[in-house]
């Protein structure tokens, strides 16, 4: 491989002179030499000399007034399929040249990065012609980081940007994270906790300083910064006794406090803005709509060309389980459908995946593609919190390809949860991916590894939602592992079978919530089943599961586009493996398998517990082939992996054993 490439990559010109240049010539420093043979030797030419010409279009076209090979390829030049944040590499064989180019520099970041994922796996740089514009323009990620530096439903250590109410020291950690997360494309941060209590509040006042450093860092990599803002700033931060969004002295002290931030931070992104959710303030204390909350925000934001984010993440969490009426699942579609068409242009709003709460498996929420007037960003969680919290390996992107790829059937057949995202369906601009992160200050930033492939691949999906599982997962791979041929199998197949193995050994058919109130990790069956919360199995000794039907439940399958509703509607259509999520069936229902419900649980636990130790069996036979730290980080969290196995395979089939009162057909040892 070197042989081959070495040559043309010792002889590279980067043009630009902006901050992201900068980048981009470091990025190349640092990365090339540990790709390559030890004694190799890197030129940068500040003139173009051939070989490999990074350089966006207008110098590639000043370039090119002096010389005449450059000239000679100019018509070969797609750069008019370009997008701003797009890039091309590609090889001219006849002038023996790579060319990476791109409308921008920050373009021309993620080409450098392209083309050092190319290296990494080895391909021959020869063949290149690779032109690519990310699918979506916000691409996300959310910090739910406190300033004292805990991190809520973080699982890989303390916060890398804050200590006691400070920023850390070790801000190097924070430009090496901005460099990751530049190198899977990631153009957004929100960089504090969507719960935002006093501390954090003062990030858009007294503490701005801490937000103009950090902002700096990532501005270096293309990234710009957002806040989480609290909906009642105003009442913390002045004498103003309201957060009333009609009120004229709130919209004031939002527009001047605005202005204040811009002028700190002239490309400040914006805010992101949990209202009226679990306990936070927001409109309905005013009785005053969310488009009321998120417009308001926003016409202070407008000026700027800031961006409002508001989530969609507002129920009932004083609910009553005696109330078989109300339904958490509605209540993202039944708060936000209406004020379609009431939301300013730069209000986004961010809806999670699934209706319910990042569950292992719930049904794709149906208010994507059912606000044609209303930007809409799709919200992912990488942090594990319901996943096995970077303890159990759950590999997420075959959920989030399930997510992305749904069919909203919003403006007829094939129109994809993916295309109402990227604004392609709508025609919008201010859409894209979300997702809240699985980072922290473990020197592997994941905890777990293999976690690690959750970021990556969440990256390359905001990018690209139409690249396969398959596709990244062996990105992932080769770039981390390397080229041999056990390791990318027996990974392939830890990482693409874990989420279905998570959800054998915990959660069978589309029910959730059975895990230990508050911190979520482990098996609870009745952890969640009497409390306000809105989260239910109802099992009782016939049978399980949550009617939401509308001839005899809830009512929440009706809130899809027709062929949906009437897949979820009755228990004939739908599928298996949301069963329990839209009907409560007996334990003697036969499923399409031919298996009973209760037959399911008990086959399905078992089977998980016995995946695990095929995972142990994959890892095992590593050993010698990955860095020992890393064998060992893998090796002791599937250990831990076992042991809440087979406590959520016992808690979980003795309970349904003792109530159902039916034995399992094959007689294994249940307690
Ligand atoms: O899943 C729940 C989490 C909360 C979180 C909330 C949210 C930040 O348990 O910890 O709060 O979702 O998304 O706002």
């Amino acid at each position: 491989y070197l042989n081959k490439n070495e040559e043309l990559l010792s002889n590279i010109s980067v043009y630009g002179k902006t901050n992201l240049s900068a980048s981009i010539k470091e990025e190349l420093k640092r990365a090339l030499p540990k790709f390559l043979a030890a004694d190799f030797k890197l030129n940068f030419k500040d003139r173009y000399q051939n070989k490999i010409l990074i350089a966006a279009e207008t110098e590639v076209k000043e370039i090119a007034a002096g010389s005449k090979e450059i000239s000679s390829i100019l018509n070969n030049v797609e750069f008019g399929e370009l997008d701003e944040e797009g890039y091309l590499i590609k090889y001219f064989k006849e002038q023996d040249l790579l060319l990476l180019t791109a409308a921008s520099d920050q373009g021309l970041l993620y080409g450098v990065f392209a083309l050092l994922r190319e290296i990494q796996q080895e391909n021959d740089l020869l063949e290149l012609d690779l032109l690519s514009n990310p699918k979506n323009n916000l691409r996300m990620l959310n910090h739910w980081d406190n300033l004292d530096g805990s991190i809520e439903r973080g699982y890989a250590g303390k916060s890398i940007f804050y200590k006691d109410n400070q920023l850390v020291n070790d801000l190097k950690r924070i430009r090496d994270y901005a460099r990751m997360l530049a190198s899977i494309g990631i153009n957004a941060l929100s960089i504090n906790n969507v719960n935002v209590s006093y501390q954090e509040t003062r990030l858009i006042d007294d503490k701005i300083e801490m937000v103009i450093t950090i902002a700096d860092i990532l501005r270096d990599y293309g990234i710009t910064t957002y806040l989480s803002a609290n909906y009642a700033s105003p009442m913390q931060l002045s004498s103003i006794d309201t957060a009333d969004p009609l009120d004229e002295k709130v919209r004031l002290w939002w527009k001047e406090k605005t202005a204040e931030i811009y002028d700190e931070i002239p490309d400040f992104g914006g805010f992101v803005v949990k209202a009226d959710s679990e306990g936070r303030p927001g409109p309905f204390t005013y009785g005053r709509s969310h488009a009321d909350g998120a417009n308001m925000m926003a016409e202070a934001l407008e000026p700027h060309g800031g961006l409002l984010i508001w989530r969609c993440f507002v129920y009932n969490c004083q609910q009553d389980w005696r109330d078989k009426e109300t339904d958490r699942a509605r209540a993202a579609y039944d708060n936000f459908k209406d004020l379609d068409g009431q939301f300013k242009e730069n209000v986004l709003l961010q809806i999670k995946n699934g209706p319910m709460d990042f569950q292992v498996r719930e049904p794709i929420t149906p208010l994507f593609g059912a606000m044609p007037e209303t930007n809409q960003v799709l919200e992912l969680q990488v942090t594990q919190e319901y996943t096995g919290q970077q303890k159990d390996l759950c590999y997420l992107i075959p959920q989030w390809k399930k997510v992305t790829d749904f069919d909203t059937y919003a403006e007829g057949e094939n129109t994809p949860v993916k295309r109402i995202v990227d604004g392609s369906t709508y025609n919008q601009k201010n859409t894209g991916f979300a997702a809240v992160v699985n980072v922290g200050n473990d020197q592997n930033w994941t905890g777990h590894h293999l976690a690690q492939a959750n970021l990556y691949g969440y990256g390359r999906l905001a990018w690209n939602p139409d690249l396969s599982a398959v596709k990244i997962t062996e990105e992932w791979i080769k770039i981390t592992f390397g080229q041999d041929q056990e390791v990318m199998e027996s990974l392939l197949r830890m990482l693409l079978y874990s989420w279905s193995i998570y959800e054998d050994y915990t959660s069978p058919l589309g029910i959730g919530w059975m895990v230990n109130p508050g911190h979520h990790y482990g098996v609870n069956v009745n952890g969640y089943e009497y409390s306000r919360w809105g989260t239910y199995h109802r099992a009782d000794h016939e049978g399980i599961g949550v009617d939401r039907s509308v001839a005899t439940g809830t009512g929440y399958a009706g809130q899809y586009f027709k062929e949906n509703a009437e897949k979820y509607e009755t228990i004939e259509n739908c599928p298996d493996e949301l069963l329990l999520f839209f009907h409560h069936v007996p334990y003697t229902h036969e499923l399409d398998s031919g298996k009973t419900v209760i037959q399911h649980i008990y086959d399905s636990h078992f089977r998980g517990v016995a995946a695990v130790k095929e995972l142990q069996g994959h890892w095992e036979k590593l050993e010698e082939k990955v860095d020992s730290e890393i064998f060992e980080n893998v090796n002791k969290r599937l250990k831990m992996q076992l042991d809440n196995a087979v406590e959520w395979r016992d808690q979980v089939n003795t309970y349904f054993h003792r109530i159902s009162g039916i034995d399992d057909k094959f007689d294994r040892k249940i307690y």
